[in-house]
């Protein structure tokens, strides 16, 4: 452990310390001992609201002169994490520091268990997680298991990629009461689904089921799902949503009231007959979008690059630190990171807060991972025509055609169309597109793993968000390089921020967002600028290997910029 997470468990954190100027959360004093005069109960549950890891094995073992291991978990340390989760609940603390409080409750766990003789239903309940097949995205569900083991379920967490038939042979290995799914491509949406009819046709509908996942809406899960599984099905759409679920299902289980509400109106739900409702969903087959007909009146640009060359590059050497330049610091201490605003708090100071508080965290983070990172990137310029709503790119004779993309058209609105931004088939002259794909590499990923593992659960939380955001970062790094090599860099914006706001010429749309959907298209893009070269690959689901990568097609006209299709 580096010398600063060190610091960070001691009695004195300065972003507690701050926080608590704005919020309930109490912030521990090296000047005086913080657990002066308290119970040992008390000082307890002051280990795990406020996150401090210092002192806690001497003070578990004072509590083990008078107190079972397992009443200290039970009676304690979950009492300390039950108030950390309702602190989050009321917008009183932050993700981060709910992590630092669920390290401290596996930290405790670890030094009570060696201690403790097994005890038959001393878990709270117990849940299989997975993310779906097909799938590689890992973090929401691990954040999941973060909360749920630590506030006394047993986790069983299966990993990513799982086919139904490993997440069903897992629960009835592990003895688990519920089944959790994860996924964020729009394609799990609908693997959930068939996995939870393949659970109808096997009879397995007894077993209740948490799904979770950004492509998921309340209304598929509640209305669609909740129709075709004879069973229970419930949506989180975070990892307290999930506890929560997790509390009532148990306490269902156990004969409790508070069945989750749900489980009232599943008899009066159309059991049989499966319903396809007409909620729909978005899908990642182009043909579903394409409409044929009137185009958008986007003009021609009124000037097409030189081709800087014709074919595929790499570059594989950086200046890392030029690249976190890039960094969208929005994007990651808010959404990353999930730092909230407080109730009261006006902008401004937000603002000033996120300074102090995620802004050291940040520097800490570009210091420690720069050797981590591996940043690498693969481009390419090729001669292309529209065709309608397809992109034709041509060989470098600018004639015989060598691939063709098909994008959606919107209905309505502009009816836009990417292809539109290209000049057509006939035309006297070719036109010119632009693809890249960019990685940070697989270190950053290996770390977070090791850090997961470890219970290191906060500084988890921050690299994974780092890793993310630099592959973010380099993406909008190089695609400001092909502005230049492209010679139409010269609007760029002189401030970097403004870069995040697409205030310069041209756009890059990456292949699985909504104006070029298809998520095969990847492999035409590796057919294009040849990223294996620089050790990125394509998953037999069309997802980047290693995970923190993405690609993109560049295009020049000075009116493309991002567009939805409904
Ligand atoms: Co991209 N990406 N991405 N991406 N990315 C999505 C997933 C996408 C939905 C964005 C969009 O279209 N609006 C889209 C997929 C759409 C589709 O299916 N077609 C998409 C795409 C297309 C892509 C690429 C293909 C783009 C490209 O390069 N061509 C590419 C693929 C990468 C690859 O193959 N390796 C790509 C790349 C990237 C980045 C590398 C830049 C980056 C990191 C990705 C990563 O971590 N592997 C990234 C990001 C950041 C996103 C979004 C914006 C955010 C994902 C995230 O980090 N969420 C995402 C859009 C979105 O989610 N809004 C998007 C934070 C995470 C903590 O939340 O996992 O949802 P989440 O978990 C939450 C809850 O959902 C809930 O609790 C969790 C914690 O509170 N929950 C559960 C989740 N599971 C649960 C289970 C439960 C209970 C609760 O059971 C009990």
């Amino acid at each position: 452990m580096s010398q600063e997470a060190e610091t960070r468990t001691c009695t004195y954190d300065p972003l507690i310390a701050f926080m608590a100027k704005f919020e309930n959360v109490r912030a521990t004093d090296t000047s005086t001992d913080p657990f002066e005069g308290l119970s040992v109960e008390d000082r307890l549950k002051k280990h795990i609201v406020d996150g401090i890891k210092k002192n806690l094995e001497r003070h578990l073992d004072l509590a083990l002169e008078t107190y079972p291991p397992l009443a200290i978990i039970n009676e304690i340390l979950l009492d300390g994490m039950k108030t950390v989760g309702e602190l989050f609940g009321a917008g009183k603390m932050q993700l981060p520091f709910v992590l630092q409080s669920a390290e401290v409750m596996k930290a405790a766990v670890r030094h009570l268990e060696p201690k403790m003789e097994k005890v038959e239903g001393s878990e709270k309940g117990s849940i299989l997680l997975a993310t779906v097949a097909g799938d590689v995205h890992d973090i929401g569900k691990n954040l999941v298991d973060i909360i749920l083991s630590n506030n006394g379920y047993r986790v069983v967490n299966i990993g990513i990629k799982q086919p139904v038939n490993a997440i069903l042979d897992a629960y009835h290995e592990h003895g688990c009461q519920v089944i959790g799914l994860s996924g964020l491509l729009v394609k799990s949406t609908l693997v959930m689904r068939d996995n939870l009819l393949e659970m109808n046709e096997r009879d397995l509908h007894h077993i209740p089921v948490i799904l979770g996942g950004a492509a998921l809406t309340r209304a598929y899960v509640e209305q669609d799902l909740r129709s075709l599984y004879r069973g229970r099905v419930f949506y989180a759409q975070d990892a307290f949503e999930g506890l929560r679920l997790m509390e009532d299902l148990s306490a269902a289980s156990e004969g409790h009231a508070g069945a989750p509400r749900e489980t009232a109106s599943e008899e009066d739900a159309p059991v049989e007959t499966p319903r396809v409702t007409s909620h729909r969903l978005p899908d990642t087959d182009p043909q579903l979008y394409v409409f044929t007909g009137v185009r958008s009146d986007t003009p021609p640009a009124d000037a097409i690059p030189p081709l800087p060359f014709y074919g595929h590059r790499k570059q594989t050497k950086f200046d890392i630190f030029e690249i976190y330049k890039y960094i969208n610091t929005v994007a990651l201490w808010r959404g990353q990171w999930q730092f909230r605003r407080q109730e009261g708090m006006d902008n401004l100071a937000f603002n000033a807060w996120l300074e102090e508080t995620a802004r050291p965290i940040f520097n800490r983070m570009q210091r420690e991972l720069a050797s981590v990172m591996r940043p690498r990137v693969a481009w390419g310029y090729f001669w292309c025509h529209s065709d309608g709503n397809d992109l034709i790119v041509y060989e470098e004779d600018a004639k015989t055609e060598r691939m063709r993309f098909t994008f959606p058209r919107q209905s309505d609105l502009k009816r836009l169309c990417l292809s539109d931004f290209f000049l057509p088939v006939g035309s006297d002259r070719p036109d010119v597109v632009g693809f890249h794909i960019v990685t940070v590499g697989d270190e950053v990923s290996k770390h977070e793993r090791d850090l997961f593992a470890q219970g290191e659960f906060q500084d988890y939380l921050y690299v994974h968000g780092m890793g993310v955001e630099t592959a973010e970062a380099l993406a909008e790094y190089w695609h400001k390089i092909i502005r230049n090599e492209l010679g139409i860099g010269g609007n760029d914006p002189e401030e970097l921020k403004l870069l995040f706001s697409a205030k310069y010429q041209g756009s890059r749309y990456s292949f699985g967002y909504p104006a070029c959907p298809n998520l095969e298209d990847q492999a035409k893009l590796f057919e294009l600028v040849k990223p294996e070269e620089i050790g990125i690959e394509l998953s037999e689901e069309f997802m980047l290997v290693p995970e923190q990568s993405t690609s993109a097609i560049v295009v020049h006209h000075p009116a493309a910029k991002y567009f939805n299709i409904r």
